[in-house]
């Protein structure tokens, strides 16, 4: 028996038109996550073709976007079409049609691939610089895409800059009749504006309720998605370097300075390694955060895991008696009768005991261990690779793809890290602390530990909900 396919929503077809240099093309990039698309440049008339790309919703286009170039003498197109129009009686898209059957657009070559465009579209999304004054201009294009009968939408872009005029915008938009306006910032995106884009398209377009219906919900599960992926692998992250211990001879003081920096090339690996997962899971790709937005450089963190001044960067005290020199970050304990004094104190449990997650290795371990000295991670280091972290998560949730500006948003930064600067440690992370066999930094080969996988999906949902904090913005 053959199933018929699933009935597919009818298919939107969307117009991104506007003056040049609005942030056409990067709202084209930012919508389809794709920072390819496209030249972004702060020239004028940098996009001289149409360009189209898709929205996909499991595999199927349901949204296609079409970015044009730029508008750039609205007033002299205005002029022409009335003069086409003459003293005729006729509606003004007959006009529209006429002047787009002349060879190549006639002088308005660029107007006429954009309007050619709205024309052959369900919606025309007209972007606006709300860095602008309300000018002659914008009256002119408004004019214009309202003479070619299709809806049209107003996105104010730059809405994240100081110099944003929304409220004049709105004022005016109101006045000819546009309700139905977004407000959106390329580069400081976040999901909500993203999502009042789509609805205001669907209070316009009813037979495309279904295709944006479904586009909204599948864009809050690939966000929720995200965040819980990046969650993970921070919580992977954080159990590998709690968890990861190294032991060296008491007496042998060449050989633990060694150790150390062992310890922390290990370390500094596996943050790379989380750094690169991370920019890899929000396709970021090399160019992008060269010169931009993210508060890491060529898919680095540019200062030292452990240097004192990435502590103080991001407001963390280093604890008290905190090794200093070759062991800054780290946590060096004494071994005595196969009982490391942290673990001691604070489980009273044998070192045997302890580890007993070795199984036949935990007898032989903690007879090696006697006259030993166990080298950790300290606490600080730990908070300042969850802080670190989280605040890329945050960048890369936030960040338009088509930023090309630094990001700044200190107030919600500083909401996120204090979860980790000054609060205790969470649970999750004092328990890794004592099973070594938890960290893949270890040497041990994985396998299946039901504990783990408990634990880190614990933190896991820590690092969701402080992902997802509110944030409260003071005065
Ligand atoms: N700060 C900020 N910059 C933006 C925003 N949108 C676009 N830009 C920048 O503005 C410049 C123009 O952006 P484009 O996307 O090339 O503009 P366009 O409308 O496609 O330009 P043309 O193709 O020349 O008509 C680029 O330097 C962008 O990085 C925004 O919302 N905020
Ligand atoms: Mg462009």
């Amino acid at each position: 028996m053959t199933r018929e396919p699933p009935k597919l929503p009818p298919k939107l077809i969307v117009a991104v038109v506007g003056h040049t240099n609005t942030g056409k093309t990067s709202l084209v990039r930012t919508l389809t996550r794709d920072t390819g698309f496209g030249d972004v440049s702060n020239r004028p008339a940098t996009t001289r073709h149409v360009e189209g790309t898709e929205l996909l919703v499991d595999g199927q286009p349901l949204v296609e976007l079409y970015d044009t170039p730029g508008l750039e003498d609205p007033m002299g197109l205005l002029e022409h079409l009335e003069s086409l129009r003459g003293d005729r009686r006729c509606d003004w898209i007959e006009v529209i049609k006429e002047f787009l059957a002349e060879p190549a657009g006639g002088a308005f070559g660029q107007e006429a691939k954009a309007i050619r465009q709205v024309l052959a579209s369900d919606v025309a999304l007209y972007v606006i610089d709300a860095r602008d004054r309300v000018l002659g201009k914008h009256r002119d294009e408004l004019e214009i895409l309202g003479r070619c009968a299709r809806p049209v939408v107003p996105v104010l872009n730059f809405t994240a800059s100081a110099e944003a005029r929304t409220a004049e915008w709105r004022e005016h938009l109101a006045r000819i009749n546009m309700h139905a306006v977004a407000e959106f910032d390329t580069v400081v995106v976040d999901e909500s504006s993203e999502q009042r884009l789509f609805e205001k398209m669907r209070t316009l377009l009813d037979r495309f309720r279904p295709a944006l219906d479904a586009l909204l919900a599948d864009r809050a599960r690939q966000r929720a998605g995200l965040i819980n992926a990046a969650a993970e692998m921070l919580a992977d992250l954080l159990i590998d370097v709690a968890a990861c211990r190294m032991t060296v001879p008491e007496q042998d003081i060449d050989r633990r300075d060694i150790s150390l920096d062992q310890l922390k090339q290990i370390v500094r690996q596996r943050e790379q390694q989380c750094v690169g997962a991370l920019l890899e899971l929000f396709r970021f790709n090399g160019d992008d955060y060269e010169e931009d937005a993210l508060p890491i450089r060529g898919g680095q963190w540019g200062s030292d895991l452990f240097s004192p001044a990435s502590l103080r960067a991001f407001g963390i005290r280093a604890s008290g008696g905190a090794a200093a020199g070759a062991a800054a970050g780290l946590a060096i304990d004494a071994i005595t009768g196969g009982l490391t004094l942290g673990a001691a104190a604070a489980l009273g449990a044998t070192l045997g005991a302890l580890w007993s997650g070795f199984g036949s290795h935990g007898r032989r371990l903690a007879d090696v261990f006697r006259g030993y000295t166990e080298l950790r991670v300290a606490d600080e280091t730990l908070r300042l690779l969850a802080a670190r972290q989280v605040e890329l998560i945050a960048a890369l949730l936030r960040r338009g793809h088509a930023s090309q500006d630094k990001l700044r948003l200190n107030t919600e930064a500083e909401a996120r890290r204090s979860v980790w600067v000054s609060a205790p440690l969470p649970d999750e992370i004092e328990d890794a602390r004592f099973h070594p066999e938890w960290s893949n930094l270890n040497g041990n080969t994985g396998g299946a530990m039901v504990d783990r996988s408990a634990v880190r999906d614990r933190l896991a949902e820590r690092i969701v909900r402080a992902l997802t904090l509110p944030v409260v913005v003071a005065g």
